[in-house]
């Protein structure tokens, strides 16, 4: 086989687990299969939810016996056996199914696994190709499952708004306004795709946010680090709506590593900004998203009544960002 044959159904593979919503499976990774003889697929599959069988053995059972003599692309390496484990090892159903090539993009970084599911296939006969091409895809796919294996901790995102001139918040306090609707649907979007929400207490003092997806889905986890601060129990982030942890005076890591240990796989780092430079002097944060309002908030009261720039441009140089407009 080709190996344009081969990155073409890997890349499917991909495709079918992009479908699956990253919170259905979570704590465990989203991980797509298809089983090709010839030019033709067999089947195809997905892992769909968390302690649901896994994506080959649902492809294998869509195959039923034209699985024999298949090749399998898989996004990450099929499980072996380990003590504690759910469901049944992938590694050893594709090979009494007779698959007798496994094309996949990565290890398994989970340690129990880690290469023993294709050291498996190889002894029962099976070729196994693994295309390091697909190795970056396999992690952007499974951020929070890397992030757990390999460090124990969840993948930390940190979320700011900010003014064009640098301002997180009006001199109001009311920070939640900066941006506009199509900004907060994506902040809320962004709730649902991920495990948990973290804020430190001057948030939860300042702004009384509910921290939740407003509807896009699935609320995450609300984390307050509280430090030595009191909360109100009435305060809207304990509200019914979601599960609420709240951890004073341990370090960030220690928070992160409980987080982890819990099955929290990302983690949106809201605010605010005390929190947000704490994170990073800490070294502990992995991605920013950095929303702009064209505003410039130093000149009013508020958000509201900020001038706002009329058809910015944003162009880029180097590493800069320019954006020009008129007010
Ligand atoms: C696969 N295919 O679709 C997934 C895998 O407790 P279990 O049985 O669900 O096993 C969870 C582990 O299996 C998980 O930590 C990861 O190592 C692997 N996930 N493996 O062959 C799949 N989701
Ligand atoms: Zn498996």
């Amino acid at each position: 086989m080709s190996r344009a044959h081969d990155r073409k159904f890997l890349a499917r593979a991909f495709a079918l687990a992009r479908r699956v919503h990253p919170r259905a499976t979570s704590p465990n990774p989203r991980v797509g299969c298809i089983l090709v003889k010839g030019d033709r697929v067999v089947a195809q599959g997905a892992h769909l939810a968390y302690g649901k069988p896994h994506a080959e053995p649902n492809t294998l059972a869509i195959a039923g016996l034209r699985a024999a003599g298949a090749t399998a692309y898989v996004t990450m390496e099929p499980c072996a056996p380990f003590p504690g484990k759910k469901t049944p090892s992938c590694a050893e159903t594709l090979a009494a199914a007779g698959i007798s090539r496994v094309v996949c993009a990565a290890l398994d970084p989970n340690p129990k696994v880690a290469g023993r599911g294709l050291a498996h296939l190889r002894r029962a006969g099976a070729k196994i190709v693994r295309l390091p091409e697909f190795q970056a895809a396999a992690e952007a796919l499974n951020r929070g499952f890397y992030s757990r294996m390999l460090r124990g901790r969840p993948w930390v995102i940190l979320k700011t708004a900010l003014s064009l001139d640098g301002k997180a918040a009006a001199a109001s306090g009311k920070s939640r306004w900066v941006t506009g609707k199509e900004a907060r649907s994506a902040v809320h979007r962004m709730r649902a795709d991920l495990d948990a929400i973290l804020v430190g207490a001057g948030t939860v003092l300042a702004d009384n946010p509910r921290l939740t997806s407003h509807g896009a889905g699935k609320n995450p986890l609300r984390v307050v680090l509280a430090g030595r601060r009191k909360l109100s129990p009435r305060a809207r982030i304990f509200d019914a709506s979601a599960p609420t942890l709240t951890y004073r005076k341990q370090s960030l890591s220690a928070v992160l590593h409980d987080l982890g240990r819990r099955g929290v796989g990302t983690v949106l780092v809201e605010g605010g900004p005390t929190l947000h430079a704490s994170f990073l002097r800490a070294g502990l944060v992995d991605e920013a998203r950095v929303f702009i309002a064209p505003k410039l908030l130093s000149g009013a009261r508020d958000a509201h009544t900020a001038p706002k720039l009329r058809t910015p441009r944003l162009s880029r140089l180097g590493d800069d960002w320019l954006i020009q407009g008129f007010l």
